[in-house]
């Protein structure tokens, strides 16, 4: 069995869609198993950048298979957009497949995610991509999947149905203006012919692609401190951007996936409102902004930044079960003379070794550091383990002894040839 997943266990913004651009090299199938196009994950080969939202980061791998899967939330227009932006660099969108079984994300919970978030000044800073709306209707068991596009009579009815309860919504409650059916029934209906040919029964694609011992590679979107049950709660999207999620995201079951690869920046970094103990509000934090360039890759947001929470990547290794952890923007911290880990939380004067479940509390930790040697060489343009300075060295060995999991390789830049492989 050769099944991988690749997560973020921070807040995201790891530097996944390098990883899994670099790991899908040898995937046959790649398949995005949740979230939405909240998610911005930055590609680099040969200096030219590719910025993805939903389609899974491995696409520029022509000859694998790429699957929008049944728990990703896909708004079929920016699909469409992504795909064009691909075709325009002379790249094929021919091996790009939507699970039927998907949630078709509509523009009226796009509208919803910004009339919500502007009627509770901005409460959980979301990327108003309709993510939480989408997920929730699915929940409530009204959102529209995939296959019932494909007819488009029946497809119109189910429009009809649903904008007449989100106008209600938007018009009562919200005070706003109630959106145009019909204007929206000719927006779907030409789309129509570009999306039905791609929609397809995924599941038994993907388990058929495992058992045949082929390599399948699940791309997490997001990250383990935004998982819906897990992160910190309410400040987190609304999907299990965890190995958990890829069973019920994608179809298959636990004993199904071989590794589970943990995607770590050399510090941290946060998007939107919640705790963040090690974050930095002064110069430092600044200086890790301008160096990491820290800007949101979807909606253009500065960066929070911090240094690396050990206790966040520990969680982060519960919740998901790593055996490896992938270390990326090492370089960034080059030219500190010293740079910290937080690995453990003062809390009313009790220090806590795990993420406590009420935010009030996380809101209150002083965080307890270790500090490190920084160095000055260039370290970018490295790709042997040996050639690191043995501060890195040493910053690095203390992850890994913290956290109880190997790191399998160190990503020193952002191309996809920028890497030191390690074991
Ligand atoms: P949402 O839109 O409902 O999923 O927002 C809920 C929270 O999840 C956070 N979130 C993210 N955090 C980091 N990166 C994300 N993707 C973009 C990027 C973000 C951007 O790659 O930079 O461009 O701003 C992402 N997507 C969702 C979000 O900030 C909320 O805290
Ligand atoms: P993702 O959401 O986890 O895929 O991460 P993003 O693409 O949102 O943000 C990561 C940013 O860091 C992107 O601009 C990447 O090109 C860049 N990046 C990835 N790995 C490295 C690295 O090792 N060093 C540097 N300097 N940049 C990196
Ligand atoms: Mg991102």
């Amino acid at each position: 069995m050769k099944s991988q997943v690749v997560v973020g266990t921070q807040w995201g913004d790891e530097g996944k869609g390098k990883i899994v651009d670099v790991l899908a090299e040898k995937a046959d199938m790649i398949v995005r198993f949740q979230g939405g196009d909240n998610a911005g994950h930055t590609v680099v080969v040969n200096g030219k950048k590719h910025v993805l939202h939903l389609l899974p980061s491995g696409v520029l791998h022509e000859d694998a298979i790429c699957i929008i899967g049944p728990g990703v939330v896909c708004n079929p227009f920016v699909l469409l957009e992504e795909m064009k932006t691909l075709e325009a660099s002379g790249l094929s969108t021919d091996h790009i497949i939507i699970s039927d079984r998907a949630q078709m994300l509509m523009p009226y919970h796009k509208y919803q995610d910004k009339l919500e978030e502007e009627a509770s000044g901005n409460r959980i800073g979301t990327t108003q991509r309709g993510i939480g709306p989408c997920c929730a209707d699915k929940y409530a068991r009204t959102g529209i999947r995939f296959h019932e596009f494909i007819n488009f009579e029946t497809f119109k009815e189910r429009l009809k149905e649903c904008l007449t309860f989100k106008n209600k919504l938007f018009t009562k409650v919200y005070g706003a203006d109630p959106m145009d059916y019909e204007e929206m029934v000719a927006s779907f209906e030409k789309i129509h012919d570009l999306i039905v040919p791609r929609i397809k029964e995924t599941t038994h694609m993907v388990n058929a692609a495992i058992d045949e011992n082929k390599r399948v590679l699940f791309e997490g979107a997001q990250a383990a401190m935004l998982d819906i049950n897990y992160g910190t709660y309410p400040f987190v999207t609304s999907s299990s951007p965890t190995a958990g999620g890829v069973t019920t995201g994608a179809g298959v079951a636990p004993s199904k996936i071989k590794t589970v690869v943990g995607v770590v920046k050399a510090y941290s970094t946060r998007v939107g409102e919640g705790p963040f103990v090690t974050e930095l509000l002064d110069e430092q934090g600044d200086w890790i902004r301008e160096h990491g360039f820290e800007y949101g890759a979807t909606t253009g947001r500065p960066r929070r930044c911090g240094w690396l929470d050990l206790l966040v990547v520990k969680h982060a290794n519960m919740m998901n079960g790593l055996t490896d952890i992938v270390i990326t923007k090492i370089d960034v911290l080059t030219g500190l003379d010293t740079i910290k880990a937080c690995v453990g939380y003062e809390i009313d004067g009790k220090v806590y070794d795990y993420i406590p479940s009420d935010q009030a509390d996380v809101a209150k930790a002083k965080s307890v550091y270790k500090e490190f040697k920084g160095w000055t060489e260039d370290i970018s343009k490295m790709s042997k383990y040996e050639e690191l300075p043995q501060a890195a060295k040493d910053y690095l060995a203390f992850i890994e002894d913290f956290v109880g999991v190997r790191i399998s390789m160190v990503s020193v830049g952002p191309d996809r040839v920028n890497n030191i492989y390690i074991h």
